[in-house]
């Protein structure tokens, strides 16, 4: 159920251009002229302006700049993917809180943001560096019904849409290094973590995590990534609203995951190679066993890396990390 308060910044927002006389309002939502008067008071103090005019009403005139549910669900062109928003300005991962919702039936489509992650964790137990509010870290919670194992080709889904708003958004070509790796020339730009609660046969739920960098400069990453790591900002001069991109983003997956659901990942394997890295060229595949050369193919129709060792038959690999001969 959305909140007065919600509904109030949402008929607000709708009708942006005109004066709402208090009557107005508080027969659209059903409360007292005095509740309506209490609750823009409220948003004023998280950083709303709002004009009032006597006789004439309220107007809505600029948001908050910080992020905030309420800010993040302003003009958000969804059906289902973030009717719920869980906004937290620190925590240790984003990850953890998408978990818990999930464990206590939060609804498909709960997404959890946060300014800055104190944990931020990368796949393998690596760590994701998260610390300040220069990026976009944010978990999806969703609960597809689709067979378990079908569930890593949601990971090569998000990168695709990932690369597909930097695109839209900003212009610049972002390339998709598998499985997850979203680059921007040659750096990575962004991260995402999939992990998922299943049984044998039956998804209980899948916890999408999404790390951007967005506004850092080289200087701002940690030494260790400092040669690998790349932001948006650095690849552009548009201003970068974080929300509009957040808004952007989720659109787009909702967009290409009911897609997946309808039509299966043939689409999703055509954008995800028209983002791929270094597709035809021969990269160094390393397994928990062994490490080995071969020429990438792309990805083969159920989202594995497909590789050849001249001379050999191309060969699906479904878990391993790859480098690329530069
Ligand atoms: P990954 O294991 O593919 O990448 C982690 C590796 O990436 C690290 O070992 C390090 O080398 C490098 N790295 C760490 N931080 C950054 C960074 N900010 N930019 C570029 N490279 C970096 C990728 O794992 C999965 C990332 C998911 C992050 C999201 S944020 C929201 C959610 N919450 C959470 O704790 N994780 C996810």
């Amino acid at each position: 159920m959305q909140s007065t308060r919600n509904k109030l910044i949402d008929y607000l927002h709708a009708h942006a251009d005109d004066f709402i006389s208090g009557q107005k309002l508080a027969d659209e939502l059903g409360v007292s002229r005095n509740a309506i008067w209490k609750h823009i008071k409220e948003l004023e103090k998280d950083g709303y302006v709002i004009e009032a005019q006597p006789r004439k009403g309220y107007q809505i005139q600029q948001l908050p700049d910080k992020m905030s549910e309420n800010t993040l669900k302003w003009g958000l062109d969804t059906e289902w993917l973030g009717k719920t928003i869980i906004h937290k300005p620190s925590t240790p991962s984003t990850q953890n809180i998408a978990h818990e919702l999930a464990r206590e039936g939060a609804p498909h489509g709960t997404i959890v943001i946060a300014d800055r992650q104190t944990g931020g964790k990368g796949r393998m137990n690596r760590s994701f560096h998260s610390d300040s509010d220069e990026g976009i870290w944010m978990s999806l919670l969703i609960r597809p019904q689709i067979l378990p194992y079908l569930a890593p080709q949601l990971t090569l889904l998000t990168a695709t849409v990932l690369a597909e708003a930097i695109d839209t958004m900003f212009h610049i070509e972002a390339q998709i290094k598998w499985p997850n790796d979203v680059l921007i020339d040659e750096k990575k730009a962004a991260g995402i973590l999939t992990e998922m609660h299943a049984e044998q046969d039956q998804i209980q739920y899948v916890v999408i995590g999404i790390g951007i960098n967005v506004y850092q400069e080289q200087s701002d990453f940690h030494d260790d990534i400092q040669d690998k790591a790349t932001s948006i900002g650095m690849h552009t001069n548009q201003t970068i609203d974080k929300q509009t991109l957040i808004q952007e983003i989720l659109k787009t997956f909702e967009c290409q995951y009911e897609a997946f659901l309808k039509s299966g990942f043939p689409e999703v394997k055509e954008k995800w190679e028209k983002y791929g890295f270094k597709i035809g060229e021969m990269i160094s595949i390393k397994t928990m066993q062994k490490t080995w050369n071969a020429t990438f193919l792309g990805i083969s129709e159920d989202g594995a890396l497909l590789t050849q060792v001249p001379g050999k038959e191309p060969e699906r690999i479904y878990s391993a990390e790859i480098e690329w001969f530069t």
